[in-house]
């Protein structure tokens, strides 16, 4: 099939899954097209069958437009790059404002076919920005008209549900997967130097921002290192990212965090991991927290949206109830299993095996069986 996905590019989980999806559709002998304003972040290097499509955010610039209008320029090559290249399928990520400028794409096509738009809800775009009042009715309107919609866990669809009130659209459940060619667990994987010989690794991945809770990540690991040797590795950056440095210094643990930056790819990382952690105050899934089970990383969580349909509490990792106690308790599991080597071994296997649940190999036909349903094939 020929198929349009439109994503964030930027670091995050909707523009990581969707340009997954893109790369694993690729592979099963689709030809994709990426459509966004800047390439992927996981679009780093050339991949067979697909094929990137900038919107162009130059050509209409005008001191008039103080605001340039990128829903109007991405519904232009959405239309254009259907029509050229003959797609069955436009697929967008993340509802604000993908889905409506998919909405416009398909009535500019409606003269000479049916283009069917499918809308994958990811997270914030329902849970915060789609519910601002901004947004809210041209969100609910934009996920109506689509011809289908999917949410990445039950926890979303639910919550999509109940704050749009979406009466004619039927959300189905597709949860993220991951990649296991990629993200596998390896014994003995190489240690950065600075975590070498009896020094615990534990790692937070994100896009730092607020609900992420990254400030919070160092105290939490500032309680961890009082008790076992580690090190903090923060892959990501974002709008939190001063303040979680500012923590560091004020807990005196500056040495002990490493603030890596956005690095496209973590798997290498993660499999030197001994420990994820992910205390956020929202998470419709939790991609990050899957990727490093893959890698057979126990996962300490908050026990919030879709994380508990990813993470077995107490047999891959333990999820944390928000409260007063929060932070001593998330360092208290951490440490506890920290130090029991047969507890870590047993959270270790049984991560690697739950997130073998939700493998590309097992996910990616339930995108390619709603295609082919939508585009009669
Ligand atoms: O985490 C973010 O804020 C990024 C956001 C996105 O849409 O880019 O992530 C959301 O989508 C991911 C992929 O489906 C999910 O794994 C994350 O849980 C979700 N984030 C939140 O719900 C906060």
């Amino acid at each position: 099939m020929r198929i349009g996905i439109t994503c964030y590019p930027t670091y995050g989980g909707s523009g990581a899954l969707a340009t997954e999806l893109g790369i694993a559709l690729a592979h099963r002998g689709h030809e994709v097209h990426m459509i966004s304003y800047a390439s992927p972040f996981r679009l780093r290097h050339f991949a067979e069958h697909v094929f990137f499509h900038e919107v162009d955010l130059t050509s209409g610039a005008y001191p008039l437009l103080e605001h340039f209008p990128y829903p109007l320029a991405l519904a232009v090559t959405q239309h254009e790059v259907a029509s050229r290249q003959h797609l069955d399928v436009l697929h967008v990520h993340y509802a604000v404002p993908h889905a409506t400028a998919a909405f416009l794409a398909k009535q500019m096509l409606a003269g000479e076919r049916d283009l069917k738009v499918i809308t994958t809800l990811h997270g914030t775009d329902i849970t915060l920005v789609g519910q601002a009042r901004s947004f809210f009715t041209i969100t609910k309107f934009s996920i109506e008209r689509s011809d289908a919609v999917t949410a990445v866990s039950d926890y979303l669809r639910d919550e999509t549900y109940r704050a749009f009130d979406c009466q004619p659209c039927k959300i189905e459940v597709i949860p993220n997967f991951v990649n296991l060619a990629e993200y596998f667990p390896l014994d003995a994987a190489p240690r950065p130097e600075f975590a070498r010989a009896g020094t615990k690794l534990v790692v937070h991945v994100s896009n730092f921002r607020q609900v992420k809770r990254v400030p919070e990540v160092v105290r939490v690991f500032a309680r961890i290192r009082a008790a076992v040797p580690a090190v903090l590795v923060l892959i990501g950056d974002g709008p939190d990212r001063a303040e979680a440095e500012v923590e560091t210094e004020r807990l005196g643990i500056r040495d002990e965090v490493f603030f890596l930056g956005k690095l496209d790819t973590v798997a290498d990382l993660l499999q030197a991991a001994d420990l994820f952690l992910l205390p956020s105050t929202s998470e419709s899934f939790g991609l990050a927290a899957l990727e490093a089970m893959a890698c057979g990383v126990p996962v300490l969580a908050s026990r919030v949206g879709g994380l508990p349909e990813v993470v077995v509490d107490g047999e891959c990792g333990w999820l944390i109830p928000a409260g007063p106690r929060d932070t001593e308790a998330m360092a208290e599991r951490a440490i506890e299993l920290l130090r029991d080597v047969p507890l870590w071994r047993r959270m270790r296997e049984a991560a690697v095996e739950r997130a073998r649940l939700f493998s590309a190999d097992r996910i990616v036909p339930q995108y390619e069986q709603l295609y082919r349903k939508l585009a009669g094939a």
